[in-house]
């Protein structure tokens, strides 16, 4: 089970993943078949009720892989800009803490450390600091990994492992100048992750200790609220360190250490987990690190079928810590493109953009796909439009 030990997450991601769908009609009838072949199938052994510390969840919006990861179902996203709490995807390495934690969360501790007045502050403390809110993707760097042709280990996410989030917290910068700046020589940001170590388990092999490079401190929150609400259990109540932009899991979860720190965290979600690498190599340290996430964009509605005449083709897109700049859906497999119009305000670099094209479908089987592309011109692979799965992209996709 993933919440007791940890699987090499993602080695890749995946852009454009595409949907295929059937249209049959004559005269106004319109009998539709779906194309399953691009949605993973469900599992025999997935969940059939939520977990306990996540049953608030909207289970009609997820696919419950396990206990501790559950995705968002491709369809539960449609136009929305803001994901709902309900609907967000959950991914947890070890098992969450109790919830009794996030009973006061103005009481839970944090220990500052590499400032020159290293100390621990309690969440109370932080929110009379300072506060700012930042919109940001939320996305596990497997999202995507289903589509994958080589079997990828891990979590069999489709595209439901993202979520647009608004966060709410202090600026870690605030709190690091309050505690009189970083020692010299640091060069990563490291937060630790405050779940319980289970016994008998050698703690760097298992726990959640993240580093990040000190040029984004920036923009690091340490986070209290997600879209207006005190961060639950689930995904990170009381504190959870947000880094804009960044790959899921450097978004430490009940965080109880902030560090500025020399090196990297030693620890083997570090170490070599997370790492940009080829199919059958392992993790290692002079692999790039799953920090900053790329230019995606995916189809949201319609699904697997639809109905002939006017429809209204919708998905997201974002291109991770830049403003994204137009988005092109094409219903013909990548033979011509259509610019869609993007929906809603612009919450900022960090977060993702709906979009939607109005087209025509006639009767028939089509491969609708998007391509995405940044403010400055950078796009999803090749930017060539096709659904790009083969292993020799990956590398060159995901190093942008
Ligand atoms: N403390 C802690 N932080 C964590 C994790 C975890 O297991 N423990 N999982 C990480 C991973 S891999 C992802 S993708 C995101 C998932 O965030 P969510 O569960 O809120 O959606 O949290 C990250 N932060
Ligand atoms: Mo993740």
């Amino acid at each position: 089970m993933e919440s007791s030990s940890m699987p090499a997450e993602p080695t890749q991601t995946l852009e454009n993943p595409a949907r295929r769908l059937l249209l049959k009609g004559s005269a106004g009838a319109v009998a539709a078949l779906g194309i399953m072949s691009l949605i993973p199938v469900a599992r025999a052994d997935e969940l059939s009720t939520l977990p306990d510390y996540a049953s608030w969840k909207r289970q009609q919006d997820l696919i419950l892989h396990s206990e501790a990861t559950m995705e968002t179902r491709r369809g539960a996203i449609r136009s929305g800009i803001v994901t709902p709490s309900q609907t967000l995807f959950v991914r947890n390495n070890l098992l969450a803490p109790d919830a009794s934690i996030i009973a006061d969360p103005d009481t839970w501790q944090v220990r500052f450390e590499g400032v020159n007045d290293p100390r621990t502050l309690t969440v109370g403390e932080l929110k009379k600091i300072d506060v700012q809110t930042v919109a940001s993707v939320l996305q596990c760097s497997g999202n995507g990994r289903a589509f994958f042709p080589h079997g990828a280990s891990g979590t069999q996410w489709s595209v439901g492992a993202a979520g647009c989030i608004v966060w709410t917290g202090v600026p870690l910068k605030a709190v690091v100048d309050e505690l009189g700046g970083p020692i010299g020589g640091a060069r990563f940001v490291t937060g630790t992750g405050g779940e319980e170590i289970p016994e008998g388990l050698d703690a760097k092999q298992v726990m959640v200790e993240r580093s990040v490079p000190l040029e984004v401190m920036d923009r690091i929150l340490l986070a209290w609220e997600l879209n207006d609400d005190s961060i639950p259990i689930a995904h990170g109540g009381p504190l959870r360190m947000v880094v804009p932009g960044f790959y899921g899991v450097n978004n430490v979860k009940y965080v109880k250490q902030v560090a500025l720190t020399e090196n990297e965290s030693d620890a083997k979600i570090q170490v070599s987990g997370y790492r940009v690498r080829d199919v059958g190599v392992s993790g290692a340290p002079d692999q790039p690190s799953m920090w900053k996430m790329n230019v995606k964009s995916w189809i949201t509605l319609p699904l697997d079928t639809t109905e002939q005449g006017r429809n209204m083709i919708y998905g997201v897109a974002f291109g991770g810590t830049r403003t994204i700049d137009k988005v092109e859906v094409s219903v013909d497999d990548g033979e011509t493109w259509q610019e869609a119009e993007l929906l809603g305000p612009d919450l900022g670099p960090y977060a993702w953009r709906p979009f939607v094209l109005a087209t025509e479908l006639a009767p028939g089987e089509y491969r609708i796909v998007s391509r995405a592309t940044d403010v400055e011109g950078q796009g999803e692979g090749r930017g060539q439009g096709r659904c790009r799965r083969d292993a020799g992209l990956r590398r060159e996709s995901i190093q942008r």
